[in-house]
C-alpha cells in the first residue's frame, strides 16, 4: 500500500503503473505468435517479459506445451474469424486464453487482461469476444513546431509544452512519445495526427523537407499499433511547391499532391493520411478557385488512394468575419449548408470530420445535424479532450459524461445512434509535457475515457471512472475510489450549472476561460445570446428565426422548433424567450439561472472539501496539484456565479426569490 504514496520520477505513470501488471506478472504467461509476427507482437512479448521479470512470473514463447502450465495464453490466431483488432477471452482448466485476430488484437487483449487484474484469473471469468466499434480511433494534436505568437507551442493546450516539439524542432529524445503511445494503446487509440490543423509555415514543411521528423514520430507510435497522420496545408502546392496555384482541378496541383504522397509512403509505409482544415478561420481552401470542398478533398484523396491512405477533411467551415448587426447569418447553420449538398461527391477515402455540435465544443450544444444528413459520405465525429471551453484543465470536467450523451443520441429516435453513423471517432488531445501529462491529474480520466469510448461507446462514464481509478491507483485505500466518484461524477453538470445557462453558448472571456457574458456578442465570430431587457436566447426556429431547427430530421426538427417540446437544457439555443418564461421544470428562466449558479458554485466548494479526504492516500504531488486546481475552480466558479446572476438581474430587474447576493 505504501508504494502508492511514492511519486514516480520523471512523468507520472498514469493508468499504467507497474503495479497494474502485478496479477499477470506473478504468473506463467505464454505468448504464442510467430517470431516475424511484427512490431506490435514484439511489444506484447516485451510487456509480458517486463511484468514477469518484475513480479516473479515466467514467460513462455516457443511453445505453450514447453514448460509449466501457463495461467495465461496470448495467442495470435488470424484464421479464428475474429474481426480486425479484435480478440476473444475464455478460461478453462485454470488457463485464461486470449485469442487475437492480428497483432493489434493481441496487444488489446493483453491490456484487457491488465484491466481485469486478478479477475482475469478467476474461474468465474465470463468468456467473450471484443472488437472496436470504430475502426479509426484518433487523437489530433494541435501542436506547433514553432511556438505560435498567440497560441504557443500547443494551440488550446493546457498541459505545458508539446511532447513532440520544442524550440522550433522535433525533440531529440522521443522516449516520452513512446511512453505516450503505450498509454494510448492501453486505452484503445490507434491513430495520431502529430501537428496542428492550423498549419503554419514551418509545420507545412513536415510534408516535405521536415518529413524525417514524422518518420521518427511514426517509429515511436508503430510498436503500439498506432498509425501517424499529418495535418497539411491546402496551400502547400503554392507555398511549398512554387506552382503559383493550389486549384484542385489543375493537373499540376494533382501531380504535386501525388508526388508528395509517394514521398511520404516511401518513408512511412503505414502512414495514415492527411488531415485538412480548409477555408476555415483563415486557412487556404478550394473556395479561392471557385471549387467546392469535394473538389478540394478528392484531389488529396486520389494522391493517397494507391497507398490506402485517407483524408480527414474538416467540416468546421463558417464565416468568422460576421457583422454582429446581421441577424440572419447563423454560424450554427454553416457546416450543414456547406457540406450536405456535397453528399455522395466525396471519394471513398475521404472522411468528413464533423465537430460534435454545430458551434465549437461548447458545454451544451445539440448534436451537429451534419451527422444526420450525409448517408453517402464516410463521417468522423470530432470531440475535444483538451478543455478549451470546459475549464482548461483547471476545472474538473468529466468529458465522458458529455461524450456518452453524444455517441448515444438517436437522430431518428429509432435506435440508430451517432456512434452507428460516424465511422471514425476523433478527439483533440489534452496532453503536454506536464509531469501529469494533462495538467490536471484528473483530466487523465478524460484521455483514458476517450480511447475506451471510441472502442466501446456503450461503456458507462461511471464504470470507466472506476476502471481508470483501479488502474491508476492499484491497491489504494477504498476511500480513493469513493472520493473520486464524488468529485468527478456529475462534474459536467456542475460546470454547466455555474457557466452559460440553458444552451446559450460562448459566454466566455478572452482565451475562452472564465465568464465573459457579452465578450462575443458584438464580435465577428458570431453572436450567441441577444439578451435585452425583455429576454434572451437565439431564435433558430424555422417559423421566425434562422431556420437552423429545420436542419434536423424528425422527430427532432419539430421537437426543437416548438417551445412546448424543446428540452430545457437547449431552450436558449433554439428560442428567444422572456426571462419569466416558465421552463418544463416549472421554474422561470431567470430563477433557474439564479439557482443553478448558486448551487453549481457551492458544489465546487464541496468537491474541494471532499478532496481533502485523500490527504495521505495518494501521491503527495498529485494530491497537492489537484488541491491547488480545485481552489482555482472554486474561485472561478464564484466569479461565474456572480457575473451571470448579476447580468440576468440587471437585464430583467427580477429579484432572486431565494434572496442570494446580486451586485
Ligand atoms: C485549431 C476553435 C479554436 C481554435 C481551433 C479551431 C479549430 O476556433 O478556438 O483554436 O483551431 O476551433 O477547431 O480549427
Amino acid at each position: 500500500m505504501r508504494k502508492n504514496l511514492v511519486s514516480t520520477p520523471g512523468w507520472h505513470a498514469a493508468w499504467l503503473p507497474d503495479d497494474a501488471f502485478a496479477p499477470l506478472g506473478r504468473r506463467v504467461v505464454a505468448v504464442s505468435a510467430p517470431p516475424d509476427a511484427g512490431p506490435v507482437a514484439a511489444t506484447v512479448v516485451a510487456e509480458v517479459r517486463a511484468a514477469v521479470d518484475r513480479f516473479g512470473g515466467r514467460l513462455l514463447t516457443a511453445s505453450v506445451d514447453d514448460g509449466p502450465a501457463p495461467a495465461l495464453v496470448l495467442a495470435l490466431a488470424p484464421d479464428a474469424g475474429l474481426p480486425a483488432e479484435g480478440f476473444a477471452v475464455a478460461r478453462t482448466g485454470g488457463t485464461t486464453r486470449v485469442t487475437a485476430a492480428d497483432e493489434a488484437g493481441l496487444l488489446y487483449g493483453l491490456f484487457h487482461v491488465v484491466r481485469l487484474g486478478e479477475g482475469a484469473f478467476d474461474d468465474a471469468l465470463v468468456p467473450g469476444s471484443h472488437a472496436p466499434a470504430h475502426a479509426v480511433r484518433m487523437l489530433d494534436h494541435w501542436d506547433n513546431v514553432d511556438a505560435h505568437d498567440v497560441m504557443g507551442q500547443v494551440e488550446r493546450g493546457y498541459a505545458g509544452g508539446s511532447i513532440f516539439y520544442e524550440d522550433g524542432a522535433l525533440r531529440p529524445d522521443l522516449t516520452r512519445v513512446g511512453a505516450y503511445a503505450r498509454l494510448l494503446a492501453a486505452s484503445g487509440v490507434n491513430r495520431a495526427t502529430v501537428n496542428n490543423v492550423n498549419v503554419h509555415r514551418t509545420e507545412a514543411r513536415l510534408l516535405t523537407d521536415r518529413l524525417g521528423d514524422v518518420v521518427r514520430l511514426a517509429d515511436q507510435f508503430r510498436p503500439w499499433g498506432i498509425r501517424v497522420h499529418l495535418a497539411v496545408s491546402f496551400g502547400a502546392p503554392l507555398t511549398l511547391g512554387g506552382l503559383g496555384t493550389c486549384d484542385p482541378l489543375e493537373p499540376a496541383v494533382a501531380d504535386w499532391w501525388a508526388d508528395a504522397a509517394a514521398r511520404v509512403y516511401a518513408a512511412i509505409p503505414d502512414f495514415g493520411g492527411f488531415l485538412v482544415k480548409a477555408d476555415s478561420e483563415g486557412q487556404p481552401g478550394p473556395f479561392a478557385y471557385g471549387r467546392d470542398h469535394a473538389d478540394g478533398a478528392n484531389v488529396l484523396a486520389r494522391a493517397l488512394a494507391p497507398y490506402g491512405g485517407t483524408v480527414h477533411w474538416r467540416a468546421f467551415v463558417y464565416n468568422h468575419h460576421q457583422d454582429w448587426r446581421d441577424r440572419r447569418t447563423d454560424r450554427a447553420r454553416a457546416a450543414y449548408d456547406h457540406f450536405t449538398p456535397l453528399d455522395g461527391k466525396f471519394d471513398e477515402n475521404v472522411v468528413v470530420q464533423v465537430k460534435f455540435g454545430p458551434l465549437d465544443f461548447q458545454v451544451r450544444e445539440p448534436v451537429s445535424p451534419v451527422l444526420t444528413a450525409m448517408p453517402r459520405t464516410r463521417l468522423a465525429l470530432e470531440l475535444q479532450v483538451t478543455q478549451e471551453y470546459t475549464g482548461q484543465q483547471k476545472h474538473v470536467y468529466y468529458l465522458p459524461e458529455q461524450w456518452s450523451e453524444v455517441l448515444g443520441w438517436e437522430p431518428w429516435a429509432d435506435g440508430r445512434t451517432v456512434s452507428d453513423v460516424a465511422r471514425d471517432v476523433v478527439a483533440v488531445s489534452n496532453v503536454g509535457d506536464d509531469r501529469f501529462w494533462t495538467g490536471h491529474p484528473l483530466a487523465q480520466a478524460n484521455l483514458y475515457g476517450f480511447g475506451r469510448l471510441a472502442w466501446d461507446p456503450t461503456l458507462t462514464p461511471s464504470d470507466l471512472l472506476d476502471e481508470w481509478t483501479r488502474l491508476t491507483f492499484p491497491g489504494a485505500d477504498p476511500r480513493v475510489q469513493d472520493v473520486l466518484r464524488d468529485v468527478v461524477l456529475g462534474s459536467r453538470a456542475t460546470y454547466e450549472q455555474y457557466t452559460a445557462p440553458l444552451g446559450v453558448c460562448f459566454m466566455v472571456g478572452p482565451g475562452h476561460y472564465g465568464p465573459g457574458v457579452d465578450f462575443y456578442e458584438y464580435s465577428p465570430w458570431g453572436t450567441y445570446h441577444f439578451a435585452d431587457r425583455d429576454g434572451i436566447g437565439v431564435d433558430r426556429t424555422v417559423a421566425s428565426g434562422t431556420g437552423y431547427a429545420g436542419q434536423y430530421p424528425e422527430p427532432w426538427a419539430s421537437t426543437y422548433e416548438s417551445l412546448d417540446t424543446c428540452p430545457d437544457e437547449l431552450l436558449l439555443f433554439f428560442h428567444h424567450v422572456p426571462y419569466t418564461h416558465v421552463l418544463r421544470s416549472g421554474k422561470t428562466v431567470v430563477q433557474h439561472v439564479y439557482d443553478t449558479h448558486t448551487d453549481g458554485a457551492a458544489r465546487t466548494e464541496e468537491m474541494a472539501r471532499r478532496w481533502e479526504d485523500l490527504d495521505g492516500l495518494v501521491e503527495p504531488d498529485l494530491f497537492d496539484r489537484v488541491r491547488t486546481l480545485l481552489a482555482e475552480q472554486v474561485r472561478s466558479a464564484g466569479e461565474w456565479r456572480d457575473q451571470v446572476r448579476t447580468y440576468f438581474w440587471r437585464h430583467s430587474g427580477v429579484p432572486d426569490e431565494r434572496g442570494g447576493p446580486l451586485y
